[in-house]
């Protein structure tokens, strides 16, 4: 409530003070319109007074207030966290525009409810798995700069990766990674969207098959999966995608490098104590576990000569899948790791790509890397040691840049259009803003490598998301906080809390950094998202042609016109081909008898923008989403006899009520 009254006054502020500016150039022209501004200004005065607000306050009403009708100039594509479901959310105004179902089923969109929708989403896991946890959503790239054609995002929780088509914002394809039950570092796509990678989180033997713990360093790994994608098809072709077996030291985040580092992926790990718990033992806890020593390692990994590498077959196959093996990956020069501070979280390549700055939770230093120095290193092989699976490491010295004391829990890392750096600082609840050095000391004129300065956050950020700040071509202007608690910033809602994302003005440069609008998240805790200019997305208004099939984005061949209606009865399966229409569907009675298997196509007839129907069938767990043109299909047993009104679950028209029908099933 708090808010929309202060966008109200905002947008007043605004017209009168428009007024007021209009009025000083033609005095006496309007009067009208000069009379008009003294009582708006006079009313805009009253509720600011009123409400307590400060300048502060109404400007960042102004800058996030939409006019009905008016579209926010970015779309932010946010996981959904455990919800299992993508958010689509408009920037400035913050507003939820979808919440895209991904791994979970949502009845809204038919999701998980249709034939081809129930398979995508049981693809590889059963119908047993009906949720997922995805952190990373990664918009697909054409040089390193979002296309606004694809999203992709990970489940943490069991290793999945799904492809969203934005045509129409529906997910198309759930790839299973055979390997691993666990993965954090992903969705990032390389500069191309040639690879979808995907790396792993906590060790465990391949294919999650048993193996003692105890046997932990022999039989348990760690992995990074290239997913390589078709963006013709639209889909990740599983046969032409790879994996790299890595020691099981917990990876983490990745990043793909690109301009100057196109063609590596560093990817963050720690535990590489390799603890494996057991407190109920008296051994050390994980927490503790895997902290012990002082540096974990980066993994900079050659992506390129590791697609080359299976190409030339020198892999081997584990679980179906293609795996380069350890030490395959070290003879061809695939693999290096770099020590990086204990516990490291995040890593981010800075746009031109030189610059890997990588953040650990427990040390307030933000460690930056030189690609051209681990070139050279690895070049001169520079190397400080092995480790315990042969994996060379670089020397810390001859690669590092710089390290920069940023705050306390650093983590994720964002750029803009200015030269800056943008850190979360989780334990401090701020976002930083520091300096680049090389070539960025030219954009901000500052003194490089330095903190600029710190806005306060509520409460405990994870990961930041700037506009377009994944791209070579950052755009400065917005970055929004995604924080984890909210605590007093909402009214009470019960002992579980939204999660709290904020959005910050970047706008201007030097030590202005405000905040500017607080939004609840009651889905999911969210880990990342991914903003883009919303001029990049050509979505459909509706299907193409009528008897369209989301799934294939091609006509269905069993999507029918008008007058095409028809129950085919062969044997006990009776196949149903059914229109919606407003307002009525066609047929309007199905008879079938007990036991029948039914087989349920539906077409929505209908080319008018948003003139979508349901398909709402009672006791049968069944609701479908059939948006203009939308052809769709339903399967099941009529395995219980009665009457079941199937109806429109979209207020589709005037007579919306009346579009219904009756399911008869005979005993
Ligand atoms: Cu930091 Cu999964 Cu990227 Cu959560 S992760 S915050
Ligand atoms: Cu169709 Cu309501």
């Amino acid at each position: 409530m708090n808010n929309r009254k202060i966008l109200v006054v905002g947008v007043i502020m605004l017209i009168s003070l428009a007024f007021v500016l209009s009025n000083c150039g033609k005095q006496g022209m309007e009067q009208g319109a000069g009379k008009v501004s003294v009582g708006l200004s006079g009313e805009v005065d009253k509720v600011i007074k009123e409400r307590d607000l400060t300048p502060e306050n109404v400007a960042a009403a102004v800058k996030t207030y939409l006019p009905t009708g008016r579209h926010d100039e970015y779309i932010m594509f946010s996981s959904g966290g455990h919800s299992g479901q993508l958010l689509v959310i408009g920037i400035p105004s913050m507003r939820l525009l979808k919440v895209v179902g991904v791994f979970t089923p949502e009845p809204w969109q038919g999701w998980g409810y249709s034939k081809d929708t129930k398979e995508v989403l049981i693809n590889a896991m059963g119908d047993k798995v009906q949720w997922g946890d995805t952190h990373h959503p990664a918009l697909s790239e054409t040089g390193g700069e979002y296309d606004g054609k694809f999203v992709f995002i990970n489940d943490k929780a069991h290793a999945r990766v799904a492809v969203i088509d934005l045509r129409d914002f529906e997910t198309k394809q759930i790839v299973k990674n055979p390997l691993s039950l666990s993965d954090h570092g992903g969705a990032f796509v390389t500069p191309n969207t040639e690879y979808v990678i995907e790396g792993g989180q906590y060790g465990m033997p391949f294919g999650y098959k048993y193996a003692s713990i105890d046997e932990y360093a022999e039989k348990y790994r760690g992995m990074v999966t290239f997913w390589k994608f078709d963006k013709e098809k639209g889909r990740i072709i599983i046969e032409e995608s790879f994996a790299l077996e890595l020691p099981p030291y917990w990876q983490d985040l990745c990043d793909a490098g690109k301009n100057a580092s196109d063609g590596w992926v560093f990817c963050n790990s720690f535990n590489s104590e390799m603890s494996t718990g057991g407190i109920e033992e008296g051994k050390p806890p994980f927490e503790s576990g895997v902290s012990q020593r002082d540096m974990d390692y980066l993994h900079v990994i050659n992506w390129k000569k590791a697609a080359e590498t299976v190409s030339q077959g020198k892999f081997e196959t584990v679980e179906g899948f293609k795996v380069i093996p350890i030490k395959t990956a070290v003879e061809e020069g695939i693999l290096y790791f770099i020590p990086e501070p204990k516990s490291p979280h995040g890593v981010d390549v800075t746009p031109n790509g030189e610059y890997l700055v990588i953040a650990g939770k427990l040390d307030p230093h933000a460690t930056v890397y030189s690609f051209s120095k681990i070139k050279r290193a690895i070049e001169e092989k520079k190397f400080s040691g092995k480790d315990e699976y042969g994996i060379p490491i670089l020397d810390f010295d001859a690669v590092k840049e710089v390290q920069v004391e940023l705050g306390l829990g650093p983590l994720h890392t964002q750029f803009d259009d200015k030269g800056y750096a943008y850190t979360s600082l989780f334990l401090e609840s701020a976002v930083v803003r520091w300096t680049l050095g090389g070539e960025y000391a030219k954009m901000h004129g500052e003194e490089p490598w330095r903190v600029v300065t710190k806005t306060s956050i509520h409460y405990n950020v994870g990961h930041i998301a700037a506009a377009e700040g994944d791209t070579v071509s950052p755009d400065g202007k917005y970055l929004v906080s995604l924080n984890k608690w909210a605590i007093d910033r909402f009214a009470d809602v019960g002992p579980l809390l939204p999660q709290n994302f904020q959005l910050i003005d970047i706008s201007s440069k030097g030590e202005k950094m405000p905040l500017i609008y607080d939004m609840p998240i009651p889905i999911g805790e969210p880990h990342y998202a991914q903003i883009i200019k919303a001029d990049k997305l050509k979505p459909w208004k509706v299907y193409p042609e009528v008897g369209w099939d989301p799934l294939t984005q091609t006509k269905s061949s069993y999507g029918i016109k008008a007058g095409e209606e028809k129950v085919v009865r062969k044997g006990k399966q009776v196949e149903i081909f059914m229109t919606a229409v407003r307002s009525h569907f066609n047929p309007e009675r199905i008879v079938v008898n007990k036991g029948d298997k039914i087989v349920w196509h539906i077409t929505n007839i209908e080319t008018a923008h948003d003139a979508t129907h349901g398909l709402a069938i009672p006791y049968y767990n069944i609701n479908l989403s059939i948006e203009p043109g939308e052809t769709q299909t339903v399967e099941f047993i009529a395995d219980r006899e009665g009457v079941f009104p199937f109806y429109c679950s979209e207020f589709c028209s005037a007579l919306h009520l009346e579009m219904m029908g009756y399911l008869l099933v005979k005993p």
